[in-house]
């Protein structure tokens, strides 16, 4: 336990379409990201997450994979790849890549090979299954990015499964040969020198080959066999390699994550975890308006941060390519306290057990965007909501575009806003999706002169997870669960506990620190906070947005 490199590390992640463009093109690109690794070396990250970079018609954004052995163009050339790879390592950070298995494109050669000839063995590579009658498909699940998972192809009067969409037909994991196909990819990559992978949906690709229909019309169904594939998927590729692994999976149960990601490595070392970004769902599931409840939130986290001691390791983070911002959505947009809040969410996170991960333009403060129409989206999953729920009347159009200016996906798509020039300095052409118009006063140039940054505040957060054991392997104990403002634990190794102390409130919050910080006779100091020489420690009543690391030893 606490030995592995990756429970030492903070990773970063880069969504290159949005990263840095260097040619003009309004795309980032792979020497867009090559040029800005001395900005992540000097943030103190040390893993790169590389969202999906393989070929692909970009239904959704390189989510549907056509081949997997080549680089999408617009992000470059596989020389691009390897000179990437090799800058990142220069500079002794890693290289993590996404690993799409679940499905791959319908325009992946394999998926139109077994169309044509429905006898080759490119058929049984994908789920292909008569109707139960005339224009009625094989069972009732639905897709995630919505209407009915199935699609009929009239060619061979037969319907294909695509658990998220049309363009996403799902592989078929119970075929031997399938499964050795895609070993030989992974093994392609490993090859390269890459240190490991993020594994997309992973839990879809168990499924009972007899395809059942579900209770709920869910296409997740999470049969037992998706371990004995991860188990056989370890045995014989990942084991062979010094690599890390973190799977991805919404709606898995602290069980779940036991199973999927143990302490004895059989499968994976850790999952992105959901229960948090889950908490607010509803009927309508991630396009409401809800707040997260911090108490219900503050249960959810003890449970898990307590429970996975010497049984797991976890994913510690708010936001991706999947998750709207985290200062928009926990935080807030008032310029008089967006920046305090983006450094109190931040600590929050970065002080708990688990590997934190930053996603690209969070280190500065980045924000939700105020979007004006649909056609400005661009995003299949809030295109498809929208259609779901608009064009049946459960939504009014003026709703459901609210619950896309906080929830989208789209909100984290905007480009990294690197400096104040043109289009944030991404790009010198038009950039392929619109430019937060907040880039003038939110962006990296700015924020490197600056010592109170969110920038520069990330820096001591990432710092303190290398200088400081406790940090990393301290014992969590979540406190003061019902306190409506302030979110607390504490983190302890023999003679030494931390309090973290988090205000989620735009109101001042009195705090008790004394019952928690017992074993010490001398007064705290504070390790780290977000407002200027704090008077915390004197009134015991945290500012708005306060976030602060008190320290006892003994
Ligand atoms: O997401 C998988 C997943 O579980 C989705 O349900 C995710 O929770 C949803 O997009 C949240 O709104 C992965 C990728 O992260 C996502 O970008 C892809 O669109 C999806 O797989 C399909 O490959
Ligand atoms: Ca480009």
């Amino acid at each position: 336990m606490f030995d592995k490199w990756w429970e030492r590390s903070v990773i970063y992640q880069i969504w290159p379409k949005s990263f840095c463009d260097s040619n003009g093109d309004g795309i980032g690109d792979l020497p867009g990201i090559q040029s800005k690794l001395d900005y992540l070396k000097d943030l103190g990250v040390d893993i790169l997450w590389l969202s999906p970079i393989y070929r692909s018609p970009d239904r959704d954004n390189g989510y549907d994979i056509s081949d997997y052995y080549s680089i999408q163009p617009n992000y470059g050339t596989m020389e691009d790849f390897d000179s990437l790879l090799q800058e990142v390592h220069r500079r002794g950070m890693k290289l993590v890549m996404d690993l799409v298995m679940n499905h791959t494109s319908d325009q992946c050669e394999w998926f139109q090979k077994g169309i044509e000839d429905p006898n080759s063995k490119y058929h049984d590579y994908y789920y292909w299954r008569k109707g139960k009658g005339p224009g009625v498909p094989p069972n009732n699940w639905n897709a995630v990015f919505k209407g009915s998972a199935w699609t009929y192809n009239e060619k061979n009067d037969e319907w294909y499964l695509g658990c998220f969409s049309p363009f996403q037909p799902d592989l078929n994991w119970s075929n031997p040969e399938l499964r050795q196909e895609i070993y030989k990819m992974v093994r392609f990559w490993l090859d390269k020198g890459i240190d490991g992978f993020r594994l997309d949906a992973i839990g879809y690709i168990g499924k009972n080959p007899e395809l059942p229909d579900s209770p709920d019309g869910s296409c997740l169904i999470l049969d037992p066999c998706v371990h004995t594939y991860l188990q056989e998927l370890n045995r014989q590729v990942l084991s062979h390699y010094d690599i890390m692994t973190v799977g991805e999976n919404a709606n898995l149960t602290v069980e779940d994550m036991e199973k999927f990601a143990s302490l004895d490595g059989g499968e994976l070392n850790m999952m992105i975890q959901f229960f948090h970004v889950e908490e607010d769902i509803d009927e309508f599931g991630k396009f409401n308006l809800n707040r997260v409840n911090l108490p219900h939130l503050k249960q959810l986290y003890r449970d898990q941060q307590e429970d996975m001691y010497g049984k797991f390791w976890t994913s510690l983070y708010w936001s991706n390519h999947d998750q709207p911002r985290q200062v928009s959505r926990l935080g807030t947009e008032d310029p008089k306290y967006r920046d305090r809040a983006a450094k109190m969410i931040a600590m929050n996170t970065h002080m708990m057990m688990g590997t934190p991960f930053v996603y690209q333009g969070e280190e500065l403060g980045m924000t939700n965007l105020h979007w004006d129409s649909l056609d400005e989206l661009r995003d299949l999953e809030e295109l498809g909501a929208w259609h779901e729920f608009v064009d049946s009347g459960r939504k009014s159009p003026e709703e459901m575009m609210e619950c896309i200016r906080q929830k989208g996906r789209d909100n984290a798509r905007t480009p990294v806003q690197w400096s104040a020039e043109k289009n944030a300095g991404f790009t010198d052409g038009t950039p392929w999706i619109r430019v937060n118009p907040n880039y003038t006063e939110i962006n990296a140039a700015a924020e490197l002169e600056d010592p109170d940054s969110v920038l520069n505040f990330y820096k001591k957060l990432i710092a303190l997870r290398h200088t400081d054991e406790i940090v990393i392997s301290g014992q969590y104990h979540g406190i003061a669960l019902e306190d409506p403002q302030v979110f607390a634990y504490t983190r302890g190794i023999p003679r030494e506990t931390w309090l973290i102390l988090c205000n989620f409130s735009g109101e001042k919050a009195p705090f008790d620190w004394r019952p928690y910080l017992y074993s010490s006779s001398e007064e705290p100091d504070v390790v780290l906070g977000n407002v200027d020489s704090s008077d915390f420690l004197e009134t015991g009543t945290l500012e708005p947005w306060e976030g602060i690391i008190l320290r006892c030893r003994t």
